[in-house]
């Protein structure tokens, strides 16, 4: 069994590559929920979505969210009466948070819902939310504190970071299998994501990372940060303003009290014996995940060094 913590696109990428190799079942995907937004009174859970649509092959891989060929409507009239349309929802995208927001009301929690989702998009993989309670990701700038969606989309991501927030992260409880997936498997794989805000929040509820350091799975961890910068997103921006370093290093740094070994780019190779300093395996491949085929090699690479880990 193998547990990964994922946030968005660049986890999506990985996993559609590791579910070609490994059987669907073998593997739960602990997602987080900081970036979640209720807009036009729906609930939207983005990096849920992103897994799900990525999973089941119906993603927009040019953007790596929202759903190929979606049309935008709904969005375009709800300008018209005066909506704010700067978060892009598109048609069938809308059918999956309409449901997902009638099911919410009706009762159900977000863990049952999205394995509703994934099971009618046809999907095998245990996808859980990190957390079943209200969880938000606030970016604190110099222009005031917003979520993260709106330092993210709406305000593309200009505003200088100052500090993260996590709202609801006291009261927040890990989801129904949660703890029992990270305490039974084989290996823990962190995907490429970003460290702060998409792993960082799910290493924020507290018996979350307990369960993880009491594990004893291996914990191996994919850089996000390739030459100096992010594959994709603010990381960049987030990592140096809590005063990590921008580098495969500073990730290693970040998760150095969990992983027994880190997948960093063949461009970072330098970075090998700072990392090795802290006591952690280094493994150096490519890690850009352009085709399905370079997603596949990674997912290979991961599972071989797992198996070499003592
Ligand atoms: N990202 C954008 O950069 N612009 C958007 O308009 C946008 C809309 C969107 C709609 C649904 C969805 O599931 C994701 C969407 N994303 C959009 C991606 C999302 O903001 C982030 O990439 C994740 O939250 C970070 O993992």
């Amino acid at each position: 069994m193998i547990t990964a913590l994922a946030g968005g696109v660049g986890a999506a990428r990985f996993l559609r590559g590791l579910v070609e190799i490994i059987p669907q079942e073998d593997l739960t995907v602990i997602v987080n929920t900081g970036d979640d937004i209720e807009l036009h009174g729906l609930y939207i859970s983005p990096d849920i979505d992103i897994i799900m649509y990525t999973l089941a092959g119906m993603v927009d891989e040019g953007k790596g969210w929202g759903i190929r060929g979606d049309t935008f409507h709904c969005l375009e009239m709800l300008g018209r009466y005066g909506c704010e349309t700067w978060f892009n929802l598109g048609d069938k995208d809308l059918a999956c948070h309409i449901y997902r927001t009638y099911l919410l009301r009706k009762g159900l929690t977000l863990s049952e819902v999205t394995e509703k989702i994934s099971k009618a998009l046809g999907l095998r993989v245990n996808i859980i939310p990190m957390t079943n309670q209200r969880f938000r990701t606030i970016i604190v700038t110099d222009n005031g504190r917003m979520h993260f969606q709106e330092y993210l989309v709406k305000r593309r991501a200009r505003d200088r970071v100052i500090h993260v927030e996590f709202e609801g992260v006291d009261e927040a409880n890990p989801a129904p299998g949660v703890l029992d997936s990270i305490l039974n498997s084989d290996a823990i794989i962190i995907c490429p994501s970003n460290p702060i805000v998409s792993i960082g929040t799910i290493l924020s509820i507290r018996k979350v990372k307990d369960a993880i350091e009491r594990s004893e799975a291996r914990v191996v961890a994919i850089s996000p940060i390739v030459g100096g910068a992010p594959i994709k997103g603010p990381a960049d921006k987030l990592m140096r303003a809590l005063g990590y370093e921008v580098s495969a290093y500073g990730v290693a740094e970040y998760y150095r009290s969990l992983i027994d070994a880190i997948v960093i780019d063949r461009v970072d190779e330098s970075e090998r014996l700072r990392i090795e300093s802290l006591g952690i395996k280094v493994a150096v491949t490519d890690t850009i995940m352009k085709s399905l085929q370079s997603k596949i090699q990674l997912a290979k690479f991961v599972l071989d060094l797992i198996r070499e880990l003592p």
